[in-house]
């Protein structure tokens, strides 16, 4: 009896207190925007992934049901041409923190089921190898994006 009680307090202990919405196994995920939409039915959401955790760990897709398609895209320059690749598997190292951002990394969502307005928040999943699938809570911004 003694010995179960203490193996339920090691793994009571190894629980977060109060885990963030934003937050899974010492991934933080901050200042997740889109821009408004007009006429677009597609849009990008931007934010940084933070891993503070002492493992490496993998962003392996998203999902939203605001749009019908979402994925993890990669805008670069090839021969002065922008291109946006999609990108299966993004690895962020333990320390790192990744930016997605306009010109670099962003969440594609294509098919939007309602244009977006200033002010609107959606919820983006992200599914990470370890840390598993995280909830992130975007806000819908003006043309010129999150300024800080
Ligand atoms: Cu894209």
């Amino acid at each position: 009896m003694r010995l179960i009680l203490a193996f339920c307090a090691l793994i009571m202990m190894s629980l977060p207190a109060f885990a963030h919405e934003d937050e899974a196994h010492g991934l933080v995920i901050e200042k997740a925007w889109a821009r408004k939409t007009s006429r677009t039915i597609s849009t990008a959401v931007y934010f940084t992934i933070k891993n503070d955790s002492h493992e490496l760990d993998y962003l392996n897709g998203v999902s939203t049901d605001i749009a019908e398609t979402s994925m993890i895209h990669q805008s670069r320059e090839v021969d002065g041409v922008m291109r946006m690749d999609h990108v299966e598997e993004l690895p962020i190292a333990p320390g790192e923190t990744l930016a997605f951002a306009p010109g670099g990394y962003h969440v594609m969502l294509m098919g939007l089921t309602k244009p977006l307005a200033e002010g609107d928040v959606f919820t983006v999943t992200l599914d990470f190898e370890h840390a598993g699938k995280t909830p992130v809570v975007v806000e819908v911004t003006g043309m010129m994006g999150l300024t800080e």
